[in-house]
Formats: C-alpha cells, sequence, structure tokens
C-alpha cells in the first residue's frame, strides 16, 4: 500500500527540481525549514496529497505527518473543502471589499474561541503576531513585551529575539537585518518557569505592553505548559494590566475545539490564530477583548490593513474546514489517533532507545536523547545527529516527519488506525537496524 512500504530510491525527480530552484529561489524554497538543514539531504518535491499521504515528483507516495505545518487537520484535498472552493473560485477570487463570508467566518471564530470578541483576519502568521504586539502597544501605550525563549512567532523583528538565559535580558537579535533597536524592547523569560516571568514583569510592568506565548509550545518540538504555568500568566499580566496574547497558530482549533484556552481554561486578552483558520490557504487573524481590539483603524487610533485580508476564496475554505470540526466527537477521534500514535512510538522507545514523546492532542514530539522534555533548554539537548538519521529512516520507509527535531508531528483525521500501525512498525525497524550501526 502506498506510503507504507519501502521507498527504494529517492524521487530524482526532486533532485533536479530542487537544483534549478536554487538558482532562482534564495536556498530552493520559500521557507528555510523546508531547504531539510537540520537533517541534511535534498528534499522531496511534493505534486500532490490526498487524504494522509502527499506523492512526490516521481509519483511516490508517503504518510505526511508534516500537514503542511498543521493547517490540514482534515488531511488533504478533503472533498469539503475542495468541493467549497471549486465552487467559489467561478464567483471571484477577490474584490478588496467586505463580504458577507468573511462576516460568517468572523462570527464563527467568536462563536468557538472564548477569549475572542472581535476579529481581524490578515494572511499569516506572522502578520496576526505583529499586529497583535502594535495593537498591545497602542492600547497600553507602554513598549516592551516579552516572549519565551524557544517560542517562534513568526519572523517579526520584535520577536525574533532570545537571550542567552531566560532571566532578565533586553535580547539581541536572532537575525541579520534586525536592529538591536528593535529587539532592545523584548524580554525573554523561559517557558514553564514562573518565577522566570515574575521577576521581569515586576522589574518592568510600567511600559510593559504585552506577554506573548504559544499555549502549548510547538517551535521547540511539542512542550505543553506545566500545570499552573499559563494561570499564572493570566494571573501577573492581569494584576499589571498587561496584554496576555496567546499565540495560538498551531493550537487553534487543534488542541480543542476552542484551542488551548479552552483545553487549559485560561482566557487571554488578545489571541493569534493561522493554519487550520485557513483550511491551507494562506490565513492569519487576530482577536480578542472587544475593548482593545476597537483600538484598531478605522474603529481606533492602531493601524494594520491587508490588500487579501478576508480573501473569499481563503475564507471559504477556512468555513468549509470549521465546518467540519464542529462535532465533538472530532477532537475525541483526533485525541485517540495521538494518543495511539505516541503509546506506539514510545514502545519502541521503551526497548532500549534514548528519548522520550510529548504530545497534546493530535500533536506530538518524538525526542531522540532526553529522558523529559519539559522546556526548550531539555529540547535543545536532543541528538540532532540521531534524528537526521531517524529522519531518512522514515523517509526511505515511506513516512515523512518534519524535517527538525523542533518540530510538532500533526495527526489529521484521515490518518487510519493502518497508517499509524504502519508508522510504528517503520520506527521499530528503523531502531533495530540503527541500532546494528
Ligand atoms: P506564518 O507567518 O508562517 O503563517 O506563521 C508564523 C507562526 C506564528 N506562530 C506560531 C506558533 C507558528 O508556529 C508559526 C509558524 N510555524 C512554522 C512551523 N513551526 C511554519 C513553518 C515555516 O516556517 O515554514
Amino acid at each position: 500500500m502506498i506510503g507504507t512500504g519501502f521507498v527504494s530510491r529517492r524521487s530524482s525527480l526532486s533532485a533536479g527540481l530542487f537544483e534549478r530552484s536554487t538558482r532562482v529561489v534564495p536556498g530552493g524554497v520559500n521557507s528555510p525549514v523546508r531547504a531539510w538543514s537540520a537533517v541534511g539531504g535534498e528534499p522531496v518535491f511534493v505534486g500532490r496529497g490526498q487524504g494522509a499521504r502527499i506523492f512526490d515528483e516521481d509519483g511516490r507516495g508517503y504518510l505526511d505527518y508534516v500537514c503542511a505545518w498543521g493547517p490540514l487537520i482534515l488531511g488533504h484535498a478533503p472533498r469539503p473543502v475542495v468541493e467549497a472552493v471549486v465552487r467559489a473560485v467561478p464567483e471571484g477570487t477577490g474584490f478588496g471589499a467586505p463580504t458577507a463570508k468573511e462576516l460568517e467566518l468572523a462570527e464563527l471564530v467568536c462563536e468557538r474561541i472564548a477569549g475572542i470578541e472581535q476579529l481581524r483576519l490578515v494572511n499569516s502568521g506572522t502578520e496576526a503576531t505583529m499586529s497583535a504586539i502594535r495593537l498591545s502597544r497602542g492600547y497600553t501605550g507602554r513598549n516592551k513585551v516579552l516572549k519565551f525563549d524557544g517560542c517562534y512567532h513568526g519572523h517579526v523583528d520584535a520577536l525574533l529575539a532570545r537571550a542567552g538565559s531566560g532571566v532578565a535580558s533586553f535580547s539581541l537579535p536572532d537575525s541579520a537585518g534586525v536592529p538591536e533597536s528593535f529587539t532592545g524592547q523584548t524580554l525573554i523569560a523561559d517557558f514553564n518557569d514562573v518565577a522566570s516571568v515574575r521577576n521581569l514583569v515586576r522589574e518592568n510592568h510600567q511600559d510593559l505592553a504585552a506577554v506573548i506565548v504559544e499555549p502549548v509550545c510547538g517551535n521547540m518540538g511539542v512542550i505543553p505548559p506545566e500545570p499552573g504555568f499559563l494561570e499564572a500568566l493570566r494571573e501577573l499580566t492581569r494584576e499589571y494590566g498587561i496584554v496576555l496574547i496567546f499565540d495560538e497558530v498551531i493550537t487553534g482549533f487543534r488542541v480543542a475545539r476552542g484551542g488551548a484556552q479552552e483545553r487549559y481554561g485560561v482566557t487571554p486578552d488578545l489571541t493569534c490564530l493561522g493554519k487550520i483558520l485557513g483550511g491551507g490557504l494562506p490565513v492569519g487573524a487576530f482577536g480578542g477583548r472587544r475593548e482593545i481590539m476597537s483600538c484598531l483603524a478605522p474603529a481606533g487610533p492602531v493601524y494594520q490593513a491587508g490588500t487579501l485580508s478576508g480573501n473569499p476564496v481563503t475564507v471559504t475554505a477556512g468555513l468549509a474546514t470549521l465546518k467540519e470540526l464542529a462535532a465533538p466527537e472530532v477532537y475525541r477521534e483526533l485525541e485517540e489517533k495521538g494518543r495511539r500514535l505516541e503509546e506506539g512510538l514510545q514502545g519502541v522507545l521503551d526497548q532500549g532507545i534514548r528519548g522520550t514523546v510529548n504530545r497534546v492532542g493530535s500533536m506530538l514530539t518524538l525526542f531522540l536523547g532526553p529522558d523529559r522534555v519539559g522546556a526548550p533548554a531539555d529540547a535543545r539537548t536532543s541528538d540532532r545527529d540521531r534524528f537526521a538519521r531517524f529522519f531518512h529512516g522514515m523517509l526511505a520507509r515511506g513516512i515523512y516527519l518534519p524535517p527538525s527535531p523542533f518540530e510538532a508531528l500533526f495527526v489529521s483525521l484521515a490518518h487510519g488506525e493502518d497508517d499509524i500501525a504502519a508508522t510504528v512498525a517503520a520506527f521499530a525497524d528503523w531502531a533495530e537496524e540503527d541500532s546494528r550501526r
């Protein structure tokens, strides 16, 4: 069955395409993680996807756990989304004017996500977090923002920053091209370390506009919040009038129908969304308390805009996707599939491989090396060479994983029990082969 057999040789067309691509696209890719820098080798060029599988340009199938980095919770080309988009396109692909559809999507999101009373659609998660930071600064009149070491919020200048450690530090930029002045107002705390946050907040609260956090860290591999961590952030920010922003670009509609804020029962002031919200088409959104959102132009003085915001085709795909995620049993199914994969992988680790699996719902990470990953610092002790062998070993067995130890695997509704069993079997087979090295 495609996607579970051994892939005897790598796609030759992909290799040719990659070489061509590097001539006209920086690094040959339109987003760095796709270049496989963390695992080596040349990326597979994907020709199409269907259900739980993708197919490279040679038609070789792979079980896909990247799922376009999270959006494809229904799997690839789900019929309800495809049919809705096919119907929508002949009606026009964009108007630059308000539409009933974007209003319907905003109302649906406000109904699903507890912390959102008003919503603004944008075109990427980066736009969402960038705008939420600006809005927080405009609303509070303060300048500093606090983020967490290891959390990623898109390539926003002010958030491309991390300190050496998690204590009070004004960060240096993490990317060329970002002036120190742009990150000079960015504080870094340690995820799951309430004391590191409390110290920074108490020192800086008079000029601290926002605390932004991935409620489940997904960008150092999956790291769940420790019990009480999110509650402590909520209490601290409320005490000092600081805007609490949940970056739910990954977790929104992923870890629960109402996102992480529903799963953990903590309601932020602002929420950033993306990925699943667009059903695989380019999207982002930010929303929250009406009092804060009403500061946004044209209602208020904080400017934010976007030519393609609320694009009717994107909104159609988003509505069709969210409608498939309405029934509670959907999240029971996702939880069960995630659990099966976690237990299967952990079972192989328990046979003698150092590592651990972290999971929240249908997003999970297999760490090779550390026995426990409760913070990004733990994740950084991962055995990167072994991960690279794991990645390629699984690829050769028809399993397509995120090409980095610091990303999440995503299980979709299209992944069946056989697929999950085949994935675990492939891991066991690779592990046995690797142990003989
Ligand atoms: P985009 O601008 O890439 O749509 O979203 C940025 C973003 C914001 N917040 C969180 C929590 C995110 O995870 C992301 C983007 N996620 C990465 C993968 N972890 C996208 C993959 C890529 O960069 O190519």
